[in-house]
């Protein structure tokens, strides 16, 4: 019998008030794995209740105290890394070695924003006027909603929430409905560290029915939102409306550049790592290949022989590289893509199927995927978020480069390069939030900021030395002592 669960409100685990439930599903074959309610609008508004209550007292502890919280809480996951890593690829269906990553980026995550608990940096600045002082502190900005997508069902829930209770915000948390049960696991994780109630609040349902009620509360005063680029459309003037504070982290179509002088066999493994890995469902994937047209015959060669020894299957299975995509939606998705492919001319090297027979049948597989394109195409120009690889061909560098930043997102990129002024001339050239090189696209560390430009967000950061931007506000404070009035600027 699939474990259920309620919502967790005001520190306890509690019905919720409709009679609705989902079932989560394992990709690989179909297991339901737990089922969760259907949230209502009245659930949320009883988990906004509760952060609204407890976030006077929670912006008033020092935040070394919430700092602490964290921390255990990254003591914790360490210890259960291996049981939360095997349950992360049943509910998700990235292979093993991956699920285990996601966790350790929890633990990563919440072991350093922990430590911002004894940061929460303000500046002191000289004034223009005798006997007086000015400085800036970090305040918490309020009550937090906060919304993740399917992909990194705990680690994208880690990087949000904590975040948003160093900072001192209160919060009510929906996790995307294909990959709860690591939300509610990180929920009762900090739980057991001793969070105190109504600080985090969690309310499971839809994002037309929760999601909706959350970015629309006058409650909420902050929204950190993952996801696809239409949903962060509707969240982002949603919360225009109110002037909230709105953090997105939508999309990307994340370029590889391969120059002629590039270590072949390192970007082999780091082309195939980031196109395929996860089965290709990281905003942060490598989509498109754009290689020098010097060794292009050459390395697609060797590219297409090794994507073709790839093994797909259950993630469970040590042996396998590549596991499920994540449900009916994302396959029917995917495939849709691939027939676009087809249809607009581009040549398919490798791939291109649902994978069928041999239990294949009871999951949503589909096989490593290459196609050699032409900039222009859909393929090269939309988010697939799949196995789903486009190459295209580059007579130089600063044709890769315009290649590169020809689309609308701009998350993450990479080039592979030996000439040294090439690698920073790209730094300084391609339009994205992240630029790797001699690396993959993928990989980022909980220690920098995270984020993209154009279409792929706001400009808010998650985690690294920004994380807490998105859930503070600064104030400037002046203290006169002159015991007269003293005006700034103006002529005595
Ligand atoms: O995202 P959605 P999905 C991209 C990727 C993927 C596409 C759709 O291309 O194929 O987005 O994925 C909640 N108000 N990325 O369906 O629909 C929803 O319940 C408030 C890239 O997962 O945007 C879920 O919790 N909330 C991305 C969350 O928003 C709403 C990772 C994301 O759902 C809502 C994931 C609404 N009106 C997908 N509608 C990345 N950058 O990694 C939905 N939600």
């Amino acid at each position: 019998m699939a474990e259920e669960y309620g919502h967790y409100i005001s520190g306890e685990w509690v019905d919720s008030s409709g009679d609705e439930f989902f079932d989560v599903v394992n990709p690989a074959n179909g297991e339901v794995l737990a089922r969760f309610p259907k949230g209502t609008r009245e659930d949320v508004q009883r988990a906004l209740e509760a952060s609204k209550e407890s976030f006077r007292k929670w912006k008033s502890t020092p935040p070394a105290k919430r700092g602490e919280i964290l921390l255990r809480a990254g003591q914790i996951l360490r210890e259960r890394k291996d049981e939360l890593g095997k349950l992360l690829a049943r509910e998700n269906g990235k292979i093993l070695s991956e699920a285990r990553g996601e966790v350790q980026e929890a633990i990563d995550f919440f072991e350093y924003i922990a430590g911002e608990g004894r940061r929460l940096l303000g500046e002191t600045v000289a004034t223009e006027l005798p006997d007086k002082f000015a400085m800036t502190i970090r305040v918490a900005t309020g009550v937090a909603g906060l919304i993740t997508p399917w992909n990194f069902p705990i680690a994208i829930p880690s990087w949000k929430i904590g975040a948003a209770l160093v900072s001192g915000c209160t919060a009510v948390f929906k996790p995307a409905s294909g990959t709860p049960i690591l939300g509610a696991k990180l929920v009762s994780v900090l739980d057991e560290a001793g969070l105190p109630p109504g600080v985090l609040n969690m309310v499971t349902g839809s994002g037309s029915v929760v999601g909706d009620e959350i970015i629309n509360s006058p409650v909420v005063r902050v929204i950190s939102f993952t996801g696809g680029v239409d949903t962060g459309r509707t969240v982002y003037s949603c919360g225009a409306t109110r002037l909230a504070n709105v953090g997105l982290e939508l999309g990307g179509k994340n370029p590889i550049i391969l120059m002629d002088d590039a270590d072949q066999d390192l970007a082999v493994e780091g082309v195939l790592f980031a196109a395929f890995g996860t089965a290709g469902q990281r905003c942060t994937a490598c989509s498109r290949l754009i290689v020098h047209k010097k060794i292009y015959d050459e390395f697609l060669d060797d590219l297409v022989e090794e994507t073709e020894d790839l093994k797909v299957g259950d993630p469970l299975d040590p042996s396998v590289d590549v596991g499920p995509v994540k449900g009916k939606e994302q396959e029917e998705k995917i495939l849709g893509y691939i027939d676009i492919g087809k249809q607009e001319g581009a040549r398919l090297l490798c791939g291109g199927e649902k994978l069928n027979g041999g239990g294949y049948e009871l999951g949503t597989f589909i096989q490593p995927t290459i196609f050699e394109g032409k900039p222009n195409m859909r393929i090269a120009k939309e988010e697939i978020f799949g196995p789903v690889l486009t190459v295209l061909e580059a007579k130089n560098y600063q044709e890769a480069v315009e290649i590169a930043n020809d689309v609308e997102y701009g998350l993450s990129s990479s080039i592979y390069t030996q000439n040294v002024n090439l690698a920073f001339r790209a730094i300084q050239d391609i339009e994205a939030g992240i630029t790797y090189i001699n690396a993959p696209t993928i990989g980022a560390e909980v220690q920098l900021p995270f984020g993209g430009v154009k279409s792929t967000g706001t400009g808010a950061r998650e985690a690294g030395t920004t994380a807490i931007e998105e859930f503070t506000e600064i104030k400037s404070v002046y203290i006169d002592y002159s015991g007269r009035l003293q005006k700034a600027q103006i002529e005595r």
